[in-house]
């Protein structure tokens, strides 16, 4: 573990470029008193991140000043929705290093974009024999869609197995992999254990095999540089909502070969070129994807989230919260009858966990009295309740606001609980 004074960003650490209390103050809900007068201490940022002001006021600005529709008229506020709108996807498109805006597809969410993929990309190209390759660790997300279409197409569902420290072992993916495989699907970062799992590689290799990838960014974009140019990913997804912007919103990327050779999600408004009874022809990509009105202010405030963000060095934001987990892992191991589930190197900043005699959600409902926020449950990750032999976990995730203060009031929380139960 890295020397005590990396952490204070009062002090301005040498390494840190970024302060994680000047950070929180940009929060304006990290500043509420809840209800029993407890500071907030939030610790569950894998399930949803704070929104700072600048999130808050790019979703008020784009209704007071450009509610209209976007790409349809040519009024001054359409003008500026469009603006908005496709400004974001601009932002995104270079956060991500896409090659093109093109690849940028605007959806609800991650989960909208995987069964975007699955039924756009899979449906049609799967039949019986063929084999999508997941992990043990997947989100459900990453799951269903692909057993939807694996029922639908005769398809079957292979799985890479966790090891006993969290982690995927590149030679158990390489393992499972034959001709067969035509889809592998796999996180960036996994929500239930911290895993970051090696996805340049695994992406490798699933090319060498003739395999198609998709990674769930969903817990990677707010904590680690992403560059889907660099890993070659095919397709790449994530939620604004993890990124500090609103929920309800996220993007596909996806390679400009593989989305122009996909048919439509859905029909509607603006994802098409022309439409007779005779028959429709559809718009080109990224539109063809997004039927309907979309989310316009969830674009310009993501956007404004993507700018809150890039003033930092994604690098660094991630070496912070490694060490915000180092030292919250040493102090939770030295309490009693704690068990942390998902021990595996270089973790990103979520630590699962259990204790002997208290059940999770008793775990949950303490600290909240505590003012601590942290989530406790499944985690939308049943397969890895059932390799770790648990029915669930309390977990902890962090944020680049959170701060040693915040560590400190989860371990003084959790000696509590053991001291009452144990
Ligand atoms: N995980 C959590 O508390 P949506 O709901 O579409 O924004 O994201 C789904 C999703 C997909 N993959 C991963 C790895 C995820 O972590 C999530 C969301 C939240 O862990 C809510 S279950």
């Amino acid at each position: 573990m890295s020397d005590a004074t990396t952490l204070d960003r009062e002090t301005n650490s040498p390494r840190a470029a970024f302060h994680a209390t000047r950070a929180a103050a940009d929060f304006p809900i990290l500043a509420e008193a809840l209800p029993s007068g407890k500071r907030l201490v939030y610790l569950d940022n894998a399930a949803t991140t704070q929104k700072p002001t600048s999130v808050l006021e790019a979703s008020d600005a784009y209704y007071r000043h450009a509610n209209a529709n976007v790409h349809r008229a040519i009024h001054t506020l359409s003008q500026r929705a469009t603006a908005q709108y496709e400004g974001a996807r601009d932002k995104l498109a270079a956060f991500l290093n896409a090659s093109s805006r093109d690849e940028i597809v605007f959806t609800r969410g991650t989960t909208d974009g995987i069964n975007l993929v699955a039924n756009c990309y899979g449906r049609p190209r799967l039949s019986k024999g063929d084999e999508i390759l997941l992990t043990e660790l997947e989100h459900h997300s990453n799951i269903v869609p692909w057993q939807m279409v694996a029922e639908a197409t005769g398809a079957s569902i292979v799985v890479v197995p966790i090891q006993d420290d969290g982690s995927v072992a590149l030679e158990d993916f390489r393992a499972k992999l034959s001709d067969r495989t035509k889809i592998a699907a796999f996180s960036h970062i996994s929500n239930a254990l911290g895993t970051v799992l090696p996805v340049k590689e695994m992406i490798a290799a699933a090319h060498e095999a003739g395999a198609t990838t998709l990674v769930d960014g969903a817990q990677a974009v707010a904590h680690a540089r992403v560059d889907v140019q660099a890993l070659d990913a095919d397709f790449y997804v994530m939620s604004s909502h993890k990124l500090f912007g609103p929920t309800g919103f996220g993007a596909l990327y996806g390679k400009r070969a593989l989305l122009e050779a996909m048919p439509p999600y859905q029909g509607g408004g603006d994802m098409i070129e022309r439409v007779s009874f005779s028959g429709t022809t559809y718009n080109e990509i990224p539109y063809k994807f997004e039927a309907g009105t979309p989310n316009i202010a969830g674009a310009a405030a993501l956007g404004a989230g993507i700018e809150y963000v890039e003033q930092f060095d994604m690098a660094e934001v991630f070496a912070y919260e490694h060490d915000l987990v180092a030292r919250a892992t040493e102090a939770m191991e030295a309490i009693d009858g704690l068990r942390i589930i998902g021990t595996a190197p270089g973790k990103a900043g979520i630590i699962s966990f259990v204790m002997k005699g208290v059940h999770a959600h008793d775990i949950g409902t303490l600290l909240d009295e505590s003012g601590i926020a942290i989530r406790t449950g499944h985690h939308c990750a049943m397969p890895v309740m059932e390799r770790f032999d648990v029915p669930a976990t309390a977990r902890v995730s962090f944020a680049l606001y959170n701060t040693q203060a915040d560590v400190d009031a989860l371990i003084d929380g959790l000696g509590s609980i053991q001291r009452i139960f144990g």
